[in-house]
């Protein structure tokens, strides 16, 4: 890694160095709210489109760094290329998310799932990945990513988003075995998926748990948080990955921060349910802390988000460790002008408070 990215505001927050100010990027930086986007979205046909084509996905990729100015990039992609790659047919239709066409239900059709090849079928993504890092200026950090092998999975079994996840959890409760070999073959494409990334120009990765919390705690531990160590150790152990730091998100999870960050992970993503100055009591001083503001905030004025971004960063307080960021993605409908009173808030907040 050359030092200007080294040496990047979020790189060192993750590494828990002290900074001149808080880094700040945004969950969802590239998407729906910016007209951009829509437009080239458009020229792509569809979202899938746009996905597997490595420039259009490098051109939004950039969108929100060259209109805001934010600290970090995520690479445009999705959490469900593994399970379209091992051949489970994803579709979006308009207004209702992805779906898939051929689910995931038995015995049979766990086995017969590939570990698909980062190389081959997810070639487009490491292609995506290497160009964008080539685009980037060159010390913005490019965050890679996966989904946890449980929310995956949700989507996998269920065949699209799930409001009550009946499918999935009648899987856990009536043939825990099967679930357990789904999520570890889940696991170990992720671990490939995500090596590739960073040998493609990744500097951070970061796995998104968005489903985690329609655990209990116990099958939080059994089904999700198990396969998430899983592919930290992993990363960890293998020589070309262990330098690069990975985050985990489980949305709804900071009743279990503790044992996130006992994972060995590196920083850990917080939603806006939790207060940053109680989680950094409790885990701060052994992993980066990332969030945390309401992504509703953005609905309000210039006044409100300001006041709200600063009260995010107050509750971290002072010291390192701290990358400002919404508590989950953006909201289609957020005007783009609150993402730049956003950066501005954060930014501004240096002056007043000396860190
Ligand atoms: O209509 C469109 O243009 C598609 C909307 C869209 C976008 C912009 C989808 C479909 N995926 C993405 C990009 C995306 N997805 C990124 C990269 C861009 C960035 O962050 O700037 C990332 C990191 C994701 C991750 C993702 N996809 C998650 C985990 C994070 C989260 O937001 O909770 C999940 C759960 C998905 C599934 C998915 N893909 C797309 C949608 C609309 C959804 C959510 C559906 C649901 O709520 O069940």
């Amino acid at each position: 890694m050359n030092k200007s990215l080294h040496d990047s505001l979020f790189m060192k927050a993750l590494r828990r160095e002290p900074v001149p100010r808080t880094p700040v990027w945004l969950m969802r930086q590239a998407g729906r709210y910016l007209p951009e986007y829509l437009a080239i979205r458009k020229k792509a046909g569809s979202f899938m489109q746009l996905a597997t084509n490595p420039e259009l996905a490098c051109e939004v990729t950039l969108q929100p760094i060259n209109r805001f100015g934010l600290d970090a990039s995520i690479l445009f992609s999705d959490i469900l290329t593994i399970p379209d790659a091992m051949g489970l047919g994803l579709y979006f239709e308009t207004g209702e998310g992805p779906k898939f066409e051929r689910p995931i239900r038995s015995q049979k059709e766990v086995d017969d799932l590939i570990i698909p090849d980062p190389g081959d079928e997810l070639r487009y993504v490491t292609d995506a990945v290497s160009l964008i890092r080539k685009e980037l200026p060159e010390n913005v950090p490019l965050i890679g990513f996966c989904g946890s092998p449980w929310t995956v999975a949700t989507y996998m079994v269920e065949g699209g988003s799930s409001r009550n996840f009946s499918i999935i959890k009648a899987m856990v409760f009536q043939q825990p075995q099967l679930m357990h070999a789904l999520l570890l073959k889940l696991a170990n494409a992720s671990v490939a998926y995500l090596a590739a990334q960073i040998e493609a120009g990744a500097q951070a990765v970061m796995v998104f748990d968005t489903w985690g919390s329609s655990l209990s705690t116990s099958s939080y531990k059994e089904f999700s948080l198990v396969y998430m160590r899983h592919i930290v150790a992993a990363l960890k152990a293998d020589p070309t990955t262990r330098d690069t730091p990975v985050l985990l998100f489980t949305k709804g999870g900071g009743h279990w921060l503790e044992m996130m960050a006992d994972t060995g992970c590196d920083g850990l993503g917080l939603d806006w349910t939790c207060d940053l100055g109680q989680a950094r009591e409790r885990v701060g001083n052994r992993v980066a802390l990332q969030g945390n503001l309401d992504p509703g905030v953005l609905y309000g004025d210039t006044g409100t988000v300001t006041r709200e971004c600063h009260r995010v960063l107050k509750s971290f307080g002072n010291g390192p460790g701290h990358i400002f960021n919404l508590g989950h993605g953006i909201h289609p409908g957020v005007d783009p002008e609150r993402v730049t009173d956003l950066v501005a808030a954060v930014h501004s907040f240096a002056a007043i408070e000396t860190k």
